[in-house]
């Protein structure tokens, strides 16, 4: 147990891991961390119970040391580590590769047996064939910060994690005239951000919340950031892709050989290219791992940031009513977010216990009390935007914009200068113009051993709709006794809402909470007609079991593809609800209450996996 004034050691830097902290946030990244770790009242590490390494299923442990020997061969030994020793859940920038520190189940149940470290694209089409040679599943991960998500956790036990990060994060490509630039799996947001820095371009880059992520990883798996370029995905241009077989693709102007076998001069400029769109079924799927990725990158702009306060909870319907024109318009540049009050308490990094000393979700007339004396005062929905431009172009959108809102009684707009230097809008102003932060971490000190697991259900800009899928996630918040932290990514047609149910890692008794919870927000939402944008992979055949239309037929689609592209299933088994062939039907779906049951130590899969 950690006393509350130790001190960790910092986290690395950028100039000595590809993983780490820009020097500019080093002092934060200290804080951060010890704030964390320090309410943290669990060990290190805790005895493993299963036998070590988790052997990949329908493998003997002959036969995996015998593989295990011939990819280190091949590799280099120090390129293959065996997932033996104890399970650290680490730190936001030294998270582990062998599990899902943000652990729902039990830590053990979602572990992989190796890691293994390729170098070149050459040596990840060659642990693609060991793979498909040995049926043992492989697990691709670019930094592993999926968080929330199932961070680096193989949906299948005992499968190899590819850890393409470590070796493979070079920038390959900046081109300032295109306004783009070419990476690997392994270049963080803090990393491309400060090359282009050093480099003194006038380009910003496009960052979500938390900036230790995978500019490409984050990418495929349908990010979004905060810059007008926050569609990730949708400013990718150019992948190039090992499929597997082992054979390599690129998609895109890519597929073009450039002159004298440079790569094609316009892989970063157009996406289609000729033929079918192939880029959208390598992006939340398990057809292929991509090793290098284009992206655009948003030539500098000005930029105010302001938040505006509306009083009453009630007004919410309303309050997305007015967003829609004006991001329909475009006269909103961003991705806005709308949070409700009770962020305002979290983002002060101080924890749930110094608002309210009771068990049970915080009320709501506590939560009154304490915004009170916060700088945006007793009020209900915060409202976080942006506006690009030049200064008068600003001005005349933010009149605009003040007007809308207006109509919603007591609507409140605030800039950074009216806000003391600790609030958390000054972060949504780095975030905003793309620069990479670590604040929004802050939130994690609300229960000790603080994981979270995010429901990101899709949602029309519509009130109505709103106000529905409001009402279920509050109710449901409500019946298994967790504080609703509700941020909404709001575009002109559809919004992102986003919870994060946050709970301590250490109770077994909330953990069945969350999983409860989280089972049926997905299935009432769904219900009603919405569905979720991504997922943890413990949910994911949920969720893909709720886009059933015609008899399953997206389903049966991408099942085709899979056993085509991949005969033996050996990528990424499970991955967003596909299995391949091998896998199917034979007790890995979890459509159920498979989650909370593990945690009563039934495992993850076949009861004889
Ligand atoms: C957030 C936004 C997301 C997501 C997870 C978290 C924001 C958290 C828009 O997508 O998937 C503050």
């Amino acid at each position: 147990m950690a006393s509350s004034n130790s001190t960790f050691p910092p986290p690395p830097s950028l100039s000595s891991k590809y993983s780490g902290i820009p020097d500019r946030l080093a002092a934060i990244g200290v804080e951060s961390k010890n704030r964390l770790l320090s309410k943290s009242t669990l060990p290190e590490s805790a005895p493993r119970h299963h036998d070590v390494p988790r052997l990949p299923p329908d493998t003997t442990r002959a036969e995996f040391n015998q593989a295990i020997g011939e990819l280190k061969q091949i590799l280099g030994d120090q390129n293959v580590e065996l997932n033996d020793r104890p399970l650290v859940d680490g730190w936001y920038l030294e998270h582990p590769n062998t599990h899902d520190a943000f652990h729902i189940a039990l830590q053990e149940d979602l572990v992989s047996s190796a890691v293994v470290y390729p170098g070149t694209v050459e040596e990840v089409q060659t642990i693609v064939r060991w793979a498909n040679k040995h049926k043992i599943p492989v697990y691709p991960i670019s930094m592993g910060r999926n968080i929330g998500y199932g961070g680096t956790a193989p949906r299948v036990p005992g499968s190899v994690v590819v850890d393409l990060g470590r070796r493979m994060n070079r920038i390959l490509n900046i081109d300032a005239e295109n306004a783009s630039c070419l990476v690997e799996p392994g270049v963080s947001y803090f990393a491309l951000y400060e090359e282009i820095q050093r480099q003194k371009l006038p380009l910003w880059i496009d960052t979500p919340d938390v900036g230790g992520g995978s500019v490409l990883g984050n990418a495929i798996d349908r990010g979004v950031g905060y810059t007008p370029y926050g569609d990730h995905f949708a400013n990718h241009c150019g992948l190039e892709i090992v499929l597997p077989n082992g054979e390599l693709l690129r998609t895109g102007m890519g597929a073009l050989e450039g002159k004298d076998g440079a790569d094609n001069p316009t892989w970063q400029s157009f996406q289609p290219a000729y033929g079918p769109y192939s880029d959208g079924i390598f992006s939340q799927s398990n057809f292929g791992i991509v090793v290098r990725m284009g992206m655009w990158l948003m030539p500098e702009t000005g930029h105010q940031s302001y938040l505006i306060t509306f009083p009453r909870d009630e007004d919410f319907p309303a309050i997305i009513e007015i967003i829609r024109p004006l991001a329909q318009q475009r006269v909103l540049g961003n991705i806005p977010q709308l949070r409700h009050v009770i962020q305002e308490l979290a983002t002060t990094a101080q924890p749930k216990s110094a608002f309210h000393s009771s068990s049970g979700p915080i009320p709501r007339e506590t939560i009154r009390q304490h915004a009170s004396s916060l700088p945006v005062g007793d009020v209900s929905w915060v409202f976080y935007g942006t506006q690009y431009g030049d200064a008068a172009s600003i001005s005349s959108q933010l009149n605009l914009i003040e007007k809308a809102f207006g109509v919603i009684p007591g609507a409140q707009l605030r800039l950074p200068s009216d806000l003391p230097p600790e609030h958390y809008l000054h972060s949504r102003v780095s975030v905003c113009s793309g620069v990479p932060v670590l604040r929004e971490l802050d939130w994690l000190n609300w229960v000790p051993n603080a994981a979270h697991l995010f429901f990101s259900p899709i949602v029309p800009t519509r009130g109505r709709d709103a106000e529905a899928v409001h009402n279920i996630v509050v109710r449901l918040h409500a019946k298994y006794g967790f504080d609703l932290f509700p941020t909404l990514c709001v575009a002109g047609r559809e919004m992102h809402y986003i919870v994060n149910i946050v709970y301590d890692r250490a109770s077994v008794d909330e953990k069945r909470r969350a999983a409860a919870l989280m089972r049926e927000m997905i299935a009432e939402t769904a219900a009603e007609g919405y569905g979720e944008y991504r997922t943890h992979v413990l949910f994911a055949d949920m969720v893909a079991a709720t886009y059933s239309w015609g008899d399953n037929a997206l389903m049966r689609f991408n099942e085709t593809i899979k056993d085509a592209l991949d005969p033996n299933g050996i990528l990424a088994p499970g991955r967003n609800g596909i299995w391949p062939k091998r896998f199917r039907g034979k007790g890995w779906e979890i459509l159920g209450t498979e989650v909370e049951e593990a945690l009563d130590g039934k495992g993850i899969g076949p009861s004889s996996s």
